[in-house]
């Protein structure tokens, strides 16, 4: 076969993704070969060690240390705080070498996807196609990220995503420079982490017996069991994984609602003193199981338990915490629950999770931690001046002040739109954006035959067109506090890894884009131009093996 050599043709500027801070095409090429070394300065070690790893399974060149000969040609990787933060880089081609410099060692790895991507699409094989010829076209690129948090949230409790799957996930993160990867390890329908401490938890509640989502005649119906869950060891496996790629995992367990998976392995954590007709099982529903933690001193302790590990394992600033759609019926019905609200001298049940939250919130201060939760944990003060934040009001100044039950250090996933967000930076807490309306990856996005059409559509434009920062908080205080966003997928239609491809890409290439490059207001951003890239793009995801939605629609 020797198409492949035409299919690797040079190109100026081949369709940069997500788009460079400046580039400059300088008219020249740099031709790689048996000959060129890869030399990494000090503290390039291991982003060299990645590059080299992934350049030399596509290309079949050695690209070895340099040796004691001035080599013909090289690919030089340095770090050099002097080009800026961490996650900037320089990449400066020439016809003699390809010089990547990072203002540290996260910048060398995304100059080095950079150089990756100007290789053209046979870059991203696993093995070389006999006859490819490997050049770089000379430039001068200087780049770095607007946000620092570039994130991508997987729902594996909904359906289970097998290890191998993550770790794919996680190159493919790095390969868009993203670098937060949140795990939605618990759910109603599934528990998906080993607590060592708390066997049932996967020995029970990773299991269900069935699925009955949606209705009847969907696939998505079936008398199956599903489940799965990851060792502790499988955790560090893909913490370590990240890290080498300067990606952070963010944990979730989400509580107190959503958790019927804990309480089916646990009857004694939910609330047991009113009938309810939900049965013992792991829920086989999708949408919100109506059980919920019974937030006793028992339920307290258990989950100090489950973090405690948890926290062995994620080494990261944040855990997640959930605290979304909570529902309240149980408690409202349990003289169990109004006598625990009495307790703790609350107003009612309703502040019964705002209390719990706020409680974790400080005992993961207390540990140097830091946590993080659905823009539902705005409302955990009751105990507080102001009393609970009522997010129907976000722009009440007194609402601001009101979030003080939750560490300062707290920080909030704003999903329900932008105006938890809105609230949250305003009362000085991080808030990382992911409004449902833009960015949820389980909505179709396409109208017509998409195979799952849940939700509104969001098109690959749609997503091109979010703006993570609110036009209220640009250039304000405030401001400072949007860490940056997230794309989630939620996996209830989300069946398998094929799947998964198909809902989250080609949106989550705009999205990366939206997070790393300076892109113009929403309604100035160039579509066409941005399709122009993804022409050059969709053959690197064809090489990397990742099923897409075809931009014509969905295969037969
Ligand atoms: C809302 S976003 C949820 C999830 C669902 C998702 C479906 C959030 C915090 N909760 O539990 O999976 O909608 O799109």
């Amino acid at each position: 076969m020797t198409s492949s050599g035409t299919e690797n043709a040079p190109h100026p500027l081949p369709g940069l993704l997500p788009a460079p801070r400046a580039a400059r095409a300088t008219g020249g090429i740099l031709t790689l070969d048996d000959a060129t070394v890869l030399d990494a300065g000090e503290g390039a070690g291991p982003a060299a060690r990645l590059l080299r790893a992934e350049l030399t399974a596509a290309t079949g060149l050695p690209l070895d240390p340099p040796g004691a000969e001035a080599p013909a040609t090289a690919i030089r990787l340095r770090v050099d705080p002097a080009v800026g933060g961490p996650e900037d880089y320089t990449l400066v081609v020439t016809p003699h070498e390809a010089v990547v410099t990072g203002g540290g060692s996260a910048g060398v790895q995304h100059g080095g996807h950079t150089l990756r991507q100007l290789l053209g699409s046979p870059a991203y094989r696993r093995a070389p196609l006999p006859g490819t010829r490997w050049w770089l076209p000379t430039v001068e690129i200087e780049d770095g990220p607007r946000f620092g948090w570039r994130g991508f949230m997987l729902d594996v409790s909904r359906h289970f995503m097998p290890k191998d799957g993550v770790l794919r996930y996680l190159d493919l993160l790095a390969a868009h420079k993203m670098n937060v990867f949140h795990l939605h390890l618990t759910d109603d329908q599934g528990w998906r982490v080993e607590i060592r401490s708390k066997p049932r938890l996967t020995e029970q509640g990773a299991w269900r017996p069935r699925s009955r989502f949606g209705h009847r005649d969907s696939p998505l119906w079936d008398e199956q069991p599903h489940g799965g869950f990851y060792t502790q060891d499988d955790l560090r496996e893909i913490v370590a994984y990240a890290a080498d790629r300067h990606i952070t995992v963010v944990p979730e367990i989400d509580i107190p609602g959503h958790s019927q998976a804990t309480i089916a392995a646990y009857p004694e954590l939910g609330v047991t003193d009113v009938p309810d007709g939900t049965g013992t099982e792991v829920w086989t529903d999708w949408g919100i199981s109506p059980r919920v933690l019974f937030p006793g001193e028992e339920t307290v302790r258990f989950f100090e338990d489950v973090f405690s590990e948890l926290l062995e394992i994620f080494p990261g600033e944040f855990v997640h915490l959930g605290g979304d759609e909570c529902p309240r019926d149980q408690w409202e019905r349990s003289p169990a629950a109004a006598a625990r609200a009495a307790e703790l001298g609350l107003d009612g049940v309703a502040d019964l999770q705002p209390w719990f939250i706020a409680h974790f919130s400080r005992w993961l201060a207390e540990r140097g931690r830091r946590l993080i939760g659905w823009d539902e944990i705005l409302e955990s003060a009751p105990e507080h001046a102001g009393g609970p934040f009522r997010p129907a009001d976000p722009d009440d100044p007194a609402a601001t002040a009101v979030a003080a039950g939750l560490d300062s250090g707290a920080a909030v996933c704003s999903w329900r739109g932008y105006a938890g967000g809105l609230a949250a930076a305003r009362a000085g807490h991080d808030v990382v954006m992911c409004p449902e309306q833009q960015v949820y990856l389980d909505y179709r996005q396409a109208e017509g035959d998409e195979p799952f059409p849940i939700a509104y559509v969001r098109t690959l434009h749609d997503v091109y067109r979010f703006e993570p920062m609110p036009p209220e908080l640009a250039g304000t205080d405030a401001g400072r506090h949007v860490l940056g966003a997230q794309a989630n997928l939620w996996t209830e239609v989300v069946r398998d890894r094929r799947r998964a491809d198909y809902q989250a890409f080609p949106r989550l290439c705009a999205f990366a884009e939206v997070v790393w490059s300076s892109l113009p207001p929403p309604a100035e951003r160039d579509t066409a131009e941005f399709d122009r890239r993804m022409a050059h793009h969709y053959p690197r995801l064809d090489a990397l093996g990742v099923e897409y939605r075809p931009p014509g629609g969905p295969h037969p």
